[in-house]
């Protein structure tokens, strides 16, 4: 009897351990939805968008992409009355919620790219998600480029839909504002062409 009972706590053992040490790295963190607004030629950055969901709540430290010479994360803030975007250090993921990355909001946005986006091309992106533990977790996503009316302006165009309905048709994007734009980047990031 007794090498039985010892058998079997040592099964619960090891299923313990293997649940513990496999189930996090299947579910603790789900991307859902990613994609790449598309480029046209000379155009040198984009952004990229998705649904990240950390089951245990960590945060996006890092990513890359074999497109980008630099990709960094991204939010949108206001500056007096206008809407920029800054790089930040870190995307906090609440535990269970699933935080957007979208248009006018938090994004990824590459730079240096070294070739054109078109539709229907994949593109790898890689994240670096820190736990509450302090463990960092690699997870690759393959996102999806959508032709969605690139336009000339570094692939900033997800800023204009931030700003009132009323600039969309306001010449927002007269090429006068954008190194005032560029110059709000902090230093090492290169938005758009100079
Ligand atoms: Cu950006």
């Amino acid at each position: 009897m007794k090498p039985r009972i010892h058998h079997r706590t040592l099964q619960r053992w090891v299923a313990a351990t293997l649940l513990a040490a496999f189930a996090p790295a299947f579910a603790q963190v789900v991307v859902q939805d990613a994609w790449v607004r598309g480029t046209v030629a000379q155009q040198r950055a984009s952004g990229a968008f998705m649904r990240i969901t950390s089951a245990k709540g960590g945060k996006l430290v890092a990513v890359s992409s074999p497109v980008a010479g630099v990709a960094e994360v991204h939010e949108m803030a206001m500056e007096g009355n206008t809407m920029r975007m800054r790089a930040i250090a870190a995307l906090e993921l609440p535990a269970g919620k699933t935080v957007e990355l979208k248009s006018g909001g938090y994004h990824v946005m590459l730079m240096d790219l070294k070739r054109r986006l078109d539709g229907g091309d994949t593109v790898p992106l890689t994240l670096v998600i820190e736990g509450n533990d302090g463990k960092r977790e690699t997870i690759e996503v393959k996102a999806k480029v959508r032709a969605l009316g690139a336009d000339a302006h570094g692939g900033m165009k997800h800023l204009s839909a931030a700003l009132a309905p009323s600039a969309r048709s306001a010449p927002a994007w007269r090429p006068a504002r954008r190194p005032a734009r560029t110059a709000r980047c902090p230093p090492g990031s290169r938005v758009g062409r100079r």
